[in-house]
């Protein structure tokens, strides 16, 4: 394989971790095979009206039963790591209330084994938006306190079962997309939504979306403090978590649109990292929300102590930030994101993308965003790990095309390709970054979209679930076997032996 030109545009260290993504409910299918429970996601995609394309994900793409055929694709890819996630209601059908089913666990065992023995690490999320169903039936799941009780039992038994072999926990996905889209807009289960958002019939209050966050942080602070305290030091692993990170421009120079940007990061990003890292919601939430912003008792705070080891990214798109608190569309108007920040988010300035429009409506192709919003996270977060756990583009499924269209995807190529260029920029001025997920894998249940968007590097067939590698595959797979011919960076790795 030919080397790059502008070789130093790609030089990474040598431990990086290259890999591809997937989670339970988008890839394994099998969603009431040997002994697993019903989830959240189960029941909402079977209720008529909430999938655009009217599907679920009962057989996705079958990765349940063809995970031996999947690892063959990513070790033809040579990567060394698969991000996925563990099926909570497949472990424990309904929680802590009944038992452990050891299919479930014989399942994720032989993927583990199976991963290993090519080389490939394991990188896991415990929860990746779907949780048993038991649990909103029961106590509304992240609307009680009692869920964090569910969450540390539930990852003790993940620990316990699989530590020995996964070193890279991840105890949520994007809990800040499962907060708004399941308790503010409703479009996720369980569809709670507030009034300032339309078309809403169960008008529950502005207070949902921050209880949720609230429990999520408690209970992702319960997983840490079990794993801490228990099983680390024997097993040697690292934990941390999973944000979905937009990057914001100002929409001008001005002071206001500044700040917009700023509360745009603190009502999505740091409303979690914040609490997890300092403690403390941050200031912006607190001066706004003043009251309905949930407190950190002294026992929270106490369980909240160990912070993490790692932050993992998901960044696909930017948007650029309007005020809508101090001056500028005071009178709101579509699209102005309250109160999730008071700021108006637009794609568009002047009549100009931020970025190339792409067949997914939020995103815009803009490889600074991917520098700006880790040297973001760098330095609020004093450079903790970090590890880019989702960057990818959909293609719009349409009947017209074939197999062959969707199989040459050089937009796909062209994203990824500037954003790792601009990724590496940020880790040459210092970003502590460890490693780069592609999402996906393959094609997928992409959430609401059904069908209708493909992420994958390989093509699904539906008819048939036949895997075909996309031109991003071959791209990935050069882009890897160039890096690991690479010359050992002395600046990184010297980095790298001091940690
Ligand atoms: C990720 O987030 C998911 O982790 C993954 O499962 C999914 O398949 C992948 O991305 C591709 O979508 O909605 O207008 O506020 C997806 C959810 C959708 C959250 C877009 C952030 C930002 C724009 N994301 N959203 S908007």
């Amino acid at each position: 394989v030919p080397l790059e030109t502008n070789l130093h545009q790609f030089i990474l260290p040598n431990n990086f971790l290259f890999g591809t993504a997937s989670s339970s409910y988008q890839f394994e299918g099998a969603f009431s095979s040997e002994g697993k429970g019903l989830s959240n996601w189960d029941i909402f995609s079977h209720q008529t009206g909430n999938i655009l394309d009217g599907s679920n994900g009962d057989v996705a793409v079958d990765h349940y039963h063809r995970y031996l055929e999947d690892i063959n694709l990513m070790k033809d890819l040579g990567v060394n790591s698969y991000r996925f996630s563990l099926s909570w209601a497949r472990i424990l059908p309904r929680g802590r209330f009944g038992n452990v089913n050891m299919a479930g666990i014989e399942h994720y065992n032989k993927l583990i084994d199976a991963l290993l023995q090519k080389g490939i690490y394991p990188f896991v999320s415990l929860t990746h938006y779907d949780i048993p169903q038991e649990l909103e039936d029961r106590y509304g799941a992240w609307l009680s306190p009692k869920v964090q009780d569910d969450f540390r039992y539930y990852a003790e038994i993940c620990f316990k079962y699989f530590g020995d072999r996964v070193k890279h926990w991840v105890t949520f996905n994007e809990p800040n997309v499962v907060a708004i889209r399941g308790y503010r807009s409703g479009i996720y289960p369980p569809g709670r939504c507030s009034a300032l958002f339309g078309n809403c019939s169960s008008g529950d209050s502005e207070k949902e979306p921050l209880i949720a966050a609230h429990n999520m942080i408690l209970s992702h602070a319960s997983a840490v403090d079990t794993y801490r305290t228990r099983y680390q030091k024997t097993q040697g692993g690292s934990i941390g978590i999973v944000i979905n990170a937009i990057w914001y421009e100002p929409f001008s120079d001005s002071s206001e649109d500044k700040s917009a940007a700023e509360r745009a990061q603190s009502f999505f990003m740091n409303w979690f990292l914040d609490p997890i890292i300092f403690g403390r919601y941050p200031a912006e939430m607190q001066q706004i929300l003043g009251s309905q912003l949930p407190t950190f008792s002294r026992k929270d705070l106490n369980l909240m102590r160990h912070g993490v080891d790692f932050i993992g990214i998901n960044h696909y798109t930017s948007f650029y930030a309007k005020d809508c608190l101090y001056s500028a569309c005071q009178s709101g108007g579509p699209g102005v994101s309250k109160p999730e920040g008071y700021f108006l988010r637009t794609a568009v300035k002047d009549g100009i993308p931020i970025g190339e429009s792409t067949d997914v409506d939020w995103i815009n192709i803009y490889p600074p965003g991917m520098e700006n919003v880790v040297t973001y996270i760098k330095d609020r977060y004093n450079n903790t790990p970090m590890f880019i756990t989702e960057n990818g583009l959909g293609q719009l499924s349409n009947p017209r095309l074939s197999a062959t269209d969707f199989v040459f995807d050089y937009k796909r190529v062209e994203y990824m390709n500037s954003y790792l260029i601009s990724l590496a920029s940020a880790m040459r001025k210092g970003a502590d970054v460890r490693g780069y997920f592609a999402w996906a894998l393959l094609d997928n249940f992409e959430w609401i979209s059904g069908y209708a968007v493909r992420f994958g590097l390989h093509h699904i067939d539906y008819a048939t679930l036949k895997r075909t590698p996309k031109l991003s595959a071959i791209w990935f797979k050069h882009r890897i076997s160039n890096h690991s011919s690479f010359p050992n960076n002395p600046v990184i790795d010297q980095r790298d032996r001091e940690s």
